[in-house]
């Protein structure tokens, strides 16, 4: 089975959460993208009814439009049945690490208020703890002295060999998030340890937005991978 295959696969048995009548938050992402698909699918059979998207992003708001799938934000429902997103690491206590797509904070905002966060991923997203795929954990800073930020951002980690670098777009400028937004990925060479601290001591800095690790968040976990899919709960 390919990698989308298998991210596919725990889309669709994640949309057999959504209730008709349910209010949902919706993911961004490649595997995201699948889910959002889904249940556009079923509304459009019928299968599902009275459904209200919440999208974290303008571009699965665009796809969700699209589909024909009925939009609407955080002022009208400030709580949320149901959210699905995909996720770039998930630890052994379903610590995330999200937002290599970019769209982190408005996830956050959306899947901080949602009664279930059910998360999908094919298994290669599994890692033995946070930073640990050495792949980048974003965060999101406003444009102004962005190096300054950045370098106070490495200095946190200094002690777990981090490289701050900001994010650019393929044009070679800054990538801006939806937020009008810079994004700095941080890569950590050592575990970083207590993670709840390290928020606290990212999102202390004056220019910090918000950060890609989503801590005690998820409450399902859905990992496809060659041998089947794995339904884990908090
Ligand atoms: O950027 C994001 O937050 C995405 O949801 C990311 O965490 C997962 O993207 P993928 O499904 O394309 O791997």
């Amino acid at each position: 089975l390919t990698q989308d295959e298998l991210k596919k696969i725990a889309a669709y048995k994640a949309v057999e959460f959504v209730e008709s009548g349910m209010v949902l938050g919706l993911g961004t992402g490649s595997t995201a993208k699948h889910a959002v698909d889904r249940i556009g699918e079923l509304l459009r059979l019928g299968k599902l009814k009275n459904i209200v998207g919440v999208p974290t992003s303008k571009k699965t708001h665009e796809q969700a439009l699209s589909l024909g799938i009925p939009l609407s934000d955080l002022d009208s429902h400030p709580v949320l049945d149901l959210a699905i997103d995909g996720a770039d690491e998930v630890d052994p206590n379903l610590n995330l690490v999200k937002g290599r797509g970019g769209s982190l904070l408005r996830e956050k905002m959306v899947e901080g208020v949602c009664k279930k966060f059910v998360v999908i991923v094919d298994e290669s997203k599994l890692v033995s703890h946070i930073g640990a795929s050495g792949l980048a954990m974003p965060v999101e800073i406003i444009p102004f002295c962005w190096k300054f930020t950045a370098e106070r951002l490495r200095m946190l980690f200094e002690d777990s060999g981090c490289v701050a670098k900001l994010r650019l777009g393929s044009n070679g400028e800054p990538f801006v998030t939806d937020n009008g937004n810079y994004i700095v990925d941080l890569y950590f060479k050592k575990d970083i340890g207590d993670l709840k601290a390290a928020s606290d001591s990212i999102l202390r800095l004056a220019g910090v937005v918000e950060h890609g690790m989503f801590l005690d968040m998820a409450t399902t976990v859905i990992v496809a991978g060659e041998l089947g899919v794995e339904v884990k709960n908090r």
